[in-house]
């Protein structure tokens, strides 16, 4: 099927099940005509765009009303799609919902695809491609990281940071292509390297987000172990700020794990209490200290709570990403230890500096500014492959490397024409018509 279809596309844009409010979506050419067959009201094609009105949506068969509406008027270019476009909005029952949808199918409409109002908001240059995944991205943001992070490429801030690396790639591929063709004008030379050494630089730094756009997008779980009443379901409540794990001051209370989602930063974690670790001959107790082990390992950080007030026990094994806490800091040590931090439970103490610590371990220091989708990661990484390429090769000789880097990049937008561009900005830049 044709992706540049502009035939009247409709679909319900609001949740299923019941809703306040339900939303309706038209748009395509012919769209406010097709309205107009549904409309028992102020006739939509006389609407301007950016009004609503107050109407009946009716059966274009039998005229049979099916509820009543507003309808909102959108006429290109002034639209999201870029087409004439409305938007019903009705009662949210499906009853009604689903009505509105046959009645827009009978009046001429198509059911529209998955994605399909984006797609030709791309099309219609409303969007570009980063900007259509962050679509995707704040419709799906789990968390208020991810929300905030879709925002800013929606608002264009990631593709214009791309623009800019294009820019740059392609004044060098500009000066390379002078180089050749006038080899007389004595063109500086050795710009490539540092420019390829910035622009990778940049590539780099973004590529270093890709860990915490997949935590900020999918969540990360967050481990628990320790010895039995090292404090561990203590913590995990004082994170969570409610009693959600049972506290006791009897060894081994906690035998299987326990999940509970929480939000720091931004981020979804699923912080997941586990049995304590100790030599036990009890068959359940062992089992759950196996489990914890396991979960431990799976984990994408761990919390390792010994007790400050009591003998220090043996450290475990820990995975890489584990954070040391040394809890119960509000009673007297029995010993220190700089590596771990001091926490107490009880009064709140070390508590944000904590939550801080796993911040910066699951996210480092920056913090993540994009949010990176799979196809992203994997063009920005074609992209830094292909000018880690250009950098061995001569300076006459990195034009092809240069280009696939450049077309890697223009994929993140959506733009493909580089080779048209290339020959453009080689008039604009050197004016060497002579
Ligand atoms: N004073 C003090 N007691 C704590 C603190 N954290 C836990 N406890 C006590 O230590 C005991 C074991 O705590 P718990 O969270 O069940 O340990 P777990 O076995 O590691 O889950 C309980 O009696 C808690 O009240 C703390 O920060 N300060
Ligand atoms: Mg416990």
């Amino acid at each position: 099927m044709s992706l540049s279809l502009k035939d009247p596309i409709c679909a319900i844009a609001t949740p299923p099940g019941k809703g306040a409010i339900g939303v309706v979506r038209l748009s395509g050419e012919g769209a406010l005509e097709v309205a107009s067959r549904v409309w028992r009201g102020k006739d939509p094609r006389r609407l301007p765009g950016g009004r609503f009105t107050l109407g009946e949506v009716v059966d274009p068969e039998t005229g049979e009303a099916l509820d009543q509406a507003l309808l909102l008027v959108f006429r290109a270019p002034r639209s999201y799609t870029g087409e004439d476009a409305c938007e019903f909005q009705t009662h949210g029952s499906p009853a009604v919902l689903r009505r509105v949808l046959e009645a827009l199918v009978k009046a001429g409409a198509r059911l529209a695809r998955p994605g399909e109002f984006t797609l030709r908001a791309y099309l219609n240059g409303k969007l570009d491609l980063a900007q259509a995944e962050a679509v995707l991205a704040l419709v799906e943001a789990e968390g208020d990281l991810a929300r905030r992070q879709a925002l800013r490429s929606l608002e264009g801030s990631f593709s214009r940071k791309i623009a800019a690396l294009e820019d740059r790639l392609l004044s060098l591929l500009a000066h390379i292509q002078a180089l050749l063709d006038y080899p007389e004008e004595g063109v500086e030379a050795h710009r490539a390297e540092a420019v390829l050494r910035e622009v990778l630089g940049e590539i780099e730094g973004l590529l270093a987000q890709a860990r915490s756009s997949r935590l900020a997008q999918k969540g990360a779980r967050l481990a628990l172990i320790g010895a039995p009443n090292a404090g561990k379901s203590s913590l995990l409540n004082a994170l969570l700020g409610y009693e959600r794990a049972l506290v006791s001051p009897i060894p081994g209370t906690t035998r299987d794990y326990l999940e509970a989602p929480l939000e720091l930063f931004g981020i979804p974690l699923l912080a997941v209490d586990t049995a304590g670790i100790r030599e036990t001959s009890d068959p359940l107790e062992r089992a759950g200290v196996e489990r914890a082990l396991r979960i431990a390992e799976e984990a994408d950080l761990v919390l390792y709570v010994a007790d400050r007030a009591a003998p220090r026990p043996p450290l475990p094994p820990l995975p890489a990403r584990a954070l040391k806490v040394a809890t119960k800091a509000d009673l007297p040590p029995l010993w220190e230890d700089p590596g771990f931090l001091p926490v107490s439970s009880l009064t709140g103490e070390g508590l944000a500096a904590l939550k801080e610590a796993i911040r910066e371990a699951l996210l480092g220091r920056e913090g993540g500014e994009y949010l990176l989708s799979e196809r992203q990661i994997e063009a920005l990484h074609r992209a830094r492959e292909r000018l880690l390429e250009a950098q061995d090769l001569p300076e006459d000789l990195m034009g092809l490397a240069l280009e696939e880097a450049l077309q890697a990049l223009a994929s993140l937008r959506g733009r493909r024409q580089v080779s048209e561009e290339v020959v453009a900005r080689v008039f604009q830049n050197f004016c060497v018509g002579k």
